[in-house]
This record gives structure tokens, sequence and C-alpha cells, in this order.
């Protein structure tokens, strides 16, 4: 009976636009006689927004009466960009709509546009979250997301007089994509005291009583898979005061105020992501999200658990929890808190299921973002949760005597807890003891974990435990959303658009790599990209760029390990050369356009001096007359999700540049690559496989291997180098004030200069400047260049995230997809 009154989704143009002018009158209230834009853009959200929501009920109610294993993918970040345009694709009615909008006197790009972007994420690691919510959806797998809900996203960076300015990404005004579960609420308790007492059969139990309490809200965001009526669940988790502990004490003795404060301090806990790339700065608060959103999370499982089991054993075949690096670590001693002190399973059958549950991604090796907790910080703060750590590490330590028995050095080695004063808590640790398998994610980094940070756990665990996926992106947004254009000549090729679901496919691409109509049309595309990319530049920074000229791009989080002091300095290079060129010599200098954008961490000072760096360079550059269009320096404020969209199809060349080892995977390179641009790189995480794939002439790669870097540092150490000449000539100029005030820029000389050149881009001078002579060669040869694109395309099928997720489903989570009825 209840079938009728079902919603029913729009299949036409006009039905479409029916639905979407009904939401701007009615949802939105606003009269069609202002629409704007900005309105309308919110009423075709609306109008898929109800649209998705059927698919969802059916797949949430499919899929727990299919009661099949379920995945839980806990990351701190999902840097979702803008959701609209991907809806609308998946669910396959994006023409449809952009029909509807015509009739409505509206371009599609300028309503897509309208959206803010989902930024709650850094760089890498929150992106990567995001492909994987895509292809669990389009490839069926019962998966869930949980995060926070941070009122406040990565800041916007502007630049002003050459310096980065962070601003408030306050996002949620209009966010027509969560849903508030107001009947979803966890208590969250913090502090307090752990009381032991023996129960009536002489069992030891612990209490963690007292402390306070926040409540955790769920938000709810569909995630829709492509073709397909799979829409999974994010859920991220808004924090605010738990209603019972709104101090009626206070309210009555008039202190209103403070008992206000009160529901602030709670709501602070998901008030704002950390904006700290690769770096860990221990902030109680930070530690609070952590626990916050671990056990709202393992509440939620646990509940939807019960609901339809009844033992315990049962758990882990019903549930795989991915740890998207370290961040959820605490994850691991609440599910055991849960088990033994809620529920009253005894220490080893609380353990095998907690073991069995747990995956381990790590993202990186660098040794300031692996975390550590202070021991008496988390004592105040999760009093059970240090009793609980301390029970795993010396359980852990007893095996590792038994085994080891003659290694001293080894307990202490492995110890969970590091003998510094204070004492830390090594949480990498606890998530490799506590996982059944751990990964990396690139094949080079995985070597490196396992010779590095975890070469003891190797011999502890055995290999087995160690295992690698190479990373992955999405390509129906980072191909088909990206690059409409080359997705449509690519499917007028391939007999239609199955490539998105399956990008091996892109393999018969090489079919055509001698077709003159193919290369003419996919040098086209690539240049008009080129146009859309200058009129970004044009509108952000007044500078007036040449489409025809080569377009380098670096674009990435400002660290000084992804070295893009290495690429300014390389800039500067060339203007000096070109400066002390003759008129003739100049004309047959190959124009180029190095495009530079990304966030510097506040704190991150020489990362901001990098930035300073560029902009004064570019100030200086973009105004001689001497260099005209010869070349450009471009710093693009902002750079985000849906700027990486636009950027992304418009290179010739980009960078991934980072000194070898340091990089775990990257996943721009890839993205890049797949748009028919080519890389120059550094033998460092993805770009070894990249060129594995595509095949070496197609990729230019620099510099010294991680092997080697262990080495070239100690002899920096040891005064055994010398700077390189190009590279002192550089230094020169900066020191002479070319580019404003010398001072400004003498640390970021010095640490090279001085003071060791820890990521060695005096090293790799002269190899970077000799392969960006080889590439103006290359790309003066456009035929051979074209050639080269088409090529790596084809070959890029690998790097589907949809290839990764299967990966992980087969190796990690053993579990299966569920086809929607
Ligand atoms: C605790 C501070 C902190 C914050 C973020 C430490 C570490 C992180 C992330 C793990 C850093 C990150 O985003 N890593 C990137 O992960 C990508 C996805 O696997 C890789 O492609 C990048 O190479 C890696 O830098």
């Amino acid at each position: 009976a209840w079938k009728k009154f079902a919603p029913k989704p729009f299949q036409t143009a006009e039905e479409f636009e029916r639905e979407a002018i009904r939401h701007i009158e009615t949802t939105l209230a606003r009269s069609l006689y202002n629409c704007d834009e900005f309105a309308t853009y919110a009423g075709t959200a609306l109008a898929f927004r109800d649209r998705l929501i059927i698919d969802w009920n059916t797949t949430q109610q499919n899929h727990t009466f299919k009661d099949q294993k379920r995945v839980y993918y806990l990351s701190l970040e999902f840097l979702m960009g803008r959701t609209l345009d991907n809806a609308m694709l998946n669910v396959g009615l994006k023409n449809i709509a952009k029909e509807g909008l015509e009739s409505l006197g509206f371009r599609m790009e300028d309503i897509v546009a309208q959206e803010h972007d989902a930024a709650l994420g850094n760089g890498g690691l929150g992106r990567l979250a995001a492909c994987f919510l895509d292809s669990l959806a389009s490839l069926n797998y019962p998966a869930w997301g949980y995060g926070l809900r941070y009122r406040y996203g990565i800041f916007k960076q502007e630049i002003v007089d050459g310096y980065q300015v962070e601003v408030p990404d306050y996002w949620l005004d209009f966010n027509p994509w969560e849903f508030a579960r107001h009947d979803i609420k966890v208590d969250v308790q913090f502090y307090g005291s752990v009381r032991k007492y023996q129960d009536d059969d002489g069992k030891s139990i612990s209490v963690w009583e007292g402390g306070e309490i926040v409540q955790a809200l769920a938000f709810d965001v569909p995630i829709p898979g492509y073709q397909t009526a799979t829409t999974n669940n994010l859920r991220l988790w808004g924090s605010k005061a738990a209603s019972g502990e709104f101090d009626f004490q206070k309210f009555n003795s008039g202190d209103y105020e403070s008992s206000v404060a009160d529901q602030q301090r709670a709501e602070t806990i998901s008030a704002v992501l950390y904006p700290n790339d690769n770096l860990e700065r221990g902030k109680e608060l930070r530690l609070k999200q952590q626990y916050f959103w671990c056990a709202a999370s393992l509440y939620d499982i646990v509940r939807r658990f019960k609901k339809t089991h009844r033992s315990w054993t049962e758990f882990p075949n019903q549930v795989a929890i991915q740890l998207n690096d370290t961040h959820p670590t605490l994850a691991i001693p609440e599910l055991i808190r849960i088990l033994i002190d809620l529920e009253g399973l005894d220490w080893d059958q609380a353990w095998d299921i907690t073991s069995k549950t747990f995956g381990y991604t790590n993202h990186t090796v660098l040794p300031e973002a692996l975390e550590k907790w202070s021991v008496p910080l988390m004592q105040h703060l999760l009093p059970r949760h240090l009793q609980i750590i301390y029970d795993i590490n010396l359980q852990f330590l007893q095996y590792v005597e038994r085994t080891f028995p003659k290694d001293r050095d080894m307990l202490s080695r492995v110890s969970v807890i590091e003998e510094s004063n204070p004492k830390m808590v090594r949480m990498a640790y606890i998530a490799v003891i506590g996982s059944h398998k751990v990964n990396g994610v690139a094949e080079l980094h995985s070597d490196l974990i396992k010779t590095t940070i975890f070469k003891d756990f190797v011999a502890i665990f055995g290999p087995d435990k160690f295992t690698n996926v190479t990373n992955g992106i999405t390509p129906r947004r980072w191909l088909h959303q990206a690059n409409p254009r080359l997705s449509e000549l690519i499917a007028s090729k391939l007999g239609g658009y199955d490539f998105l679901k399956d990008l091996t496919m892109l393999h018969k691409l090489e079919a055509y790599v001698d077709d003159a109509a193919f290369r003419k049309e996919f040098q086209e595309i690539k240049y008009a990209n080129k146009v859309r990319l200058a009129k970004l530049i044009k509108d952000s920074t007044g500078v007036s760029v040449n489409p025809a000229s080569l377009f380098d791009i670096q674009v990435k989080r400002i660290h000084e390990y992804k070295r893009q002091q290495l690429n300014i300095f390389g800039c500067i290079h060339r203007y000096l050369q070109i400066k002390a060129m003759t008129p003739a010599a100049r004309k047959k200098v190959m124009p180029r356009v190095h495009i530079f954008g990304g966030k510097a961490a506040p704190g991150y000072w020489m990362a901001k001096t990098v930035i300073h760096l560029i902009n004064q360079v570019g100030k200086v550059i973009n105004s001689d007359p001497d260099v005209g269009d010869l070349m450009k320096v471009i710093f693009l404020e902002d750079y985000n999700v849906s700027k990486a969209e636009l950027i992304v199809p418009a290179s010739d060349i980009s960078e991934h540049i980072s000194t070898a080892g340091t990089e775990a995977s990257g996943t721009s390179n890839m993205k890049f690559v797949l748009n028919g641009g080519l890389i120059i790189g550094t033998c460092d995480g993805a770009n070894i496989e990249i060129t594995r794939e595509i095949g070496e002439a197609n990729i230019f790669l620099f510099g010294n291997l991680a092997e080697d870097v262990e080495d070239l540092r100690h002899a920096h150490l040891y005064g055994r180098y010398q700077l390189d000449p190009a590279l002192a000539t550089v230094f020169d100029a900066i020191k002479h004030g070319t580019f404003g005030d010398a001072s400004s820029f003498s640390a970021l000389v010095n640490g090279i200069v001085d003071h060791g050149d820890y990521y060695l881009v005096s090293d790799d001078f002269a190899s970077y400047c000799k392969t960006q002579e080889l590439i103006d060669e290359g790309y003066r040869n456009q035929e051979e260049w074209v050639t080269r694109a088409i090529t790596s395309v084809a070959r890029m099928g690998f790097f589907s995230s949809d290839r990764c997720i299967d990966e992980y489903a087969e190796m990690i989570w053993n579990v299966e997809p569920v086809v929607p009825e």
C-alpha cells in the first residue's frame, strides 16, 4: 500500500525543471522572478538529492537484509570537493538536467560552479578517501565512511603582497547533501577515572566513571555509485554538549553565560580541521577529536552488529574496519574496552576479535608525521584506554621476549611506550599490532615501511602481515567530469563509456596513436583546456599567458620534501640564462608558463617562505620586457579540488619531484597523465609504477635514488660535497636582491648551503635542469610529444581506484559486492 505513495524521480528535462522549480519556490521560498544562478544551483541540487535519497534508502535496506560483511572506512579527512556534477553523472541524468537548465536560460558550468567545495581534508590522504568512497559505491560494496563534520574545512588561501593569508572556510551555509540524523546521538566520555573491583566470581572489572560527556550527532551524506543503484553512506559526527550536561545548576543560579560557554566548548571538538599535513603537533583538542570520532563510530558499528547477531565471534565476519593512517588508532583500544568492560568478554577473545577486524594503511614515512601522544595527556583524557594500551604492550612484549629471547634492544625498540620524558605512546605501533594487515600505498613505499619504520615488526609478525595496495583515482571525476571532451573522444573510439567502469579498456586507444584525425582532436582538446586555465590565471592574477606555450604545473601542498623550492630555483636559473642571451638566441627558447599552487600549513614558516619566493620571482619575471612570453611564473591562489579539476587537464608537464623515498605515492601524478600530460619526476612513490606501466620513454625521470639518499645526507654533514655551481649562481641572484629583500629568503638558501641540504636540492639540481632541457626539446617535436601523451593515457588503466578497492576487498577486507535488485 505504501508503494503507491513512493516518490517518483524525474525522467525528462521537463520533469526535472518542474522539480527544480518546485524546490526553488517551496523548499527555498524564493520567487522565480529573482531566480539567480545560486538559486538555480540549489533547486537543481535538491531535485537530484530527492533522487539520491530513494536509491540510498533502498540500498541501506538491501544491505541490512542481505546481512553481508560491511566495510567501514575510518578517516579524519574526506576531501570531497563538489557533489552536484558527480551526482548527476552517477545517476545518469546529466544530459536531462543540462537540457532543462538551458531551457531555463542557464549554462550547466555556471550552475555547477555555484557549489562550495566540501574541503574536509588537507591533501592526498583526504582526496584518496573521497575516491575510495566513489569506487566502493560504484563497485557495489556495502561500505560506510566515518569522519568528522568540521564546521570549518581547510582554510581558504589568499595571496596578499606575495604572502599566504589564511581565511576561515565556513562551508555549511547551504549544504543540501547532508542529513542531520536527530535521532542518532552517541554520548562520548572524556577524563574521569577508572575504578577496579572484583565481581562475585572473582573476575576483575574496570569501570570508567566521572569526567564529562560530549554528544555526537550523526550527519549522513549519500554516496552514489556510477551507473548503479548502490548509494552508500558517509556518516560525519558533529559535537554538542550532552543535553543532560547543560548545567542547570549554573543556569538556575543565573550563570547563563558560563553554561553557554560549556556548550560551545563541546562544539569546539568538531569545529575545525587541523591544517597540518605530515606534521604532528600533539595538541589536546586533536586527541579529543580522534577519540570522539572513534568512540561514536564504534558505538554505531557495534550497535548495528548487535541488532542482527548474538555471537561475538561473528564480529570479524561481519565487520571490516580500515584505519586511514594512524589517526583512528584509538578505535583499537576502544573496541577492546567495549568487548571487555561493557560486554564481559575476556582478554583473549577481545584481542582475537579486534585484530581480525582492523586493517591499517600507512601513508607516510616522514618521522615528524608519526603520531605520538604523551602518556600524561592520555592518562588525563582517556585513563581506561591508557590502561588497555599498557595491557596490549605487555602482552606484545611478552610475546616478543619469548620469540627473541636474546634481543634486549628489540624490546625497547618495539615497545608501544617510548621511554622519553614525558613518555610517549607510539600510535603506529598500536595500529600495526592491533591489525591483521598493514599496507603501504605504492610499491616503493610498502617496501620502505618494511625496511625502516616497521622493520622489527616484520621480523616479529612475518612478512605476510605487510602488503601493498598502490593508490588509484576515480576516472569518473578525474577524467569524465574534469575533461568531458577527452572522455567523449575516448568514448567515440571505444564504443561508449564502459571504460569509466573498467579503465584498463583504455589500452585500445593505442590503436589510434597514428590516426591523424584522432591525434588532431586530442591536441585540440589539450589546447582548449589550456585556454580555459589561461582564463583562470588572468582572472585571478591579472597576468596574461599564451596558451601556445608549454604549461608546466606543480600543484600540491607546499612542503620541503615535495621540493617546490627545486622548481622555483630552476625557474630562476632559466631566467638568468634568458637574460644572458642575445636576442637571436632568445628566439630559440621554448616559451613556458610555470604554474604553482598549494597551501602551506599556517605554522610552517619555511613553506610560507617558498610561497613568498615564488610570488616575488613571478613579479620580477612577468614584467621583464627582455622575457615577455618566453617565461611566466604564476602562483594560483587557493588550490582545491574544484580548481584541480580545471588545472589537471591543462598540463603539458607536471612536476612530482620529491626527494626519493619521501612521497609515499602521490595521486595527482596519475590524474595528470590520465589527462594527457607528461610528467617530470623523481624515482619516488607511484612515479615508479607509472613508469613501468607507460614506459620509460614517456616520462622524464631524474635525480638520485632512494637507496642513495642516506649516504648523500651523510656526505653533506661531513662536508664531502660541493654546492652545485648553477645553483650557486641562482643563490647569488637572490642574495643580490634580484627578487626583493634577500634576507627574506636567507633561511631557505642557508638550509641548503650551511645546514645539510636535507632534501638534497643541490644534489638533484643539475639532473633536474638537464631534464628540463630535454623537455623543451621533446616539446618542440609536437608529433612525438602527442604520441607519447596518447600512449601514456592508453596505459593508465591500472591506476583506477576501482582496481585499488578490489584489491583491498580481496586481500584485506574479505568482502563481496552486493548487487542491487
Ligand atoms: C598528524 C599530522 C598528519 C596529517 C596528515 C600526518 C600525516 C598526514 C597524512 C598521512 C599525509 C598525507 O596526506 N599523505 C599522503 O597520502 C597520499 C595518499 O596515500 C599519498 O599519495 C601521498 O604521497 C602522501 O603524502
